[in-house]
């Protein structure tokens, strides 16, 4: 079993019902287990202006699917929260990130893990803090490290 830390994002269609919506579904999910997952949070946009506001969490899980399998099964749960996808860091109904697995490192054209710009967005860092203060990625940094430099954006718990 690996365990996964899978970031959640919404900033349309009533985000916090996509969120409760999205944890069940991975929930539901063959050979995974949902652990837990953090507080919601309201977030600024990060990329194109003039889109609402982004409700965002991070969700810990236990899953035997293997990496690309997982991703596929979190595709299907953002296609069927009407995930449409036009423009890049645009608003969508349901973005579900696989952030870590374990110590892995994917480096392929469809999968990238750690996610490449989650050391970036406090949206993702201050929830995964919330669920693991004591984490240290595969690249040895410490999460509280990555949290001092992390660029502030706004961010507000729910
Ligand atoms: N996701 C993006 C682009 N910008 N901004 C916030 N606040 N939250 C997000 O989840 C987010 C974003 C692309 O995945
Ligand atoms: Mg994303
Ligand atoms: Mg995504």
């Amino acid at each position: 079993m690996a365990r996964a830390y899978i970031g959640l994002g919404s900033n349309l269609a009533e985000p916090q019902r996509q969120l409760r919506s999205a944890l069940d579904a991975i929930a539901a999910l063959e050979e995974t287990r949902l652990l837990r997952c953090s507080s919601f949070y309201r977030s600024a946009p990060v990329g194109p202006a003039g889109q609402p506001d982004y409700i965002n969490a991070v969700a810990e899980l236990e899953t035997a699917l293997a990496p690309l399998h997982l991703l596929d099964r979190l595709q299907a749960v953002e296609a069927a929260h009407g995930r449409e996808r036009h423009v890049r860091w645009g608003a969508r109904t349901l973005d579900l990130d696989i952030l870590l697995l374990d110590a892995q490192r994917i480096d392929t054209p469809r999968l990238q893990v750690p996610h490449p710009r989650m050391t970036e967005r406090n949206f993702v860092l201050v929830p995964l803090a919330e669920l693991e203060p004591d984490l240290q990625l595969p690249s040895g940094e410490s999460i509280q490290a990555l949290l001092r430099q992390c660029p502030e954006n706004r961010l507000e718990k729910i």
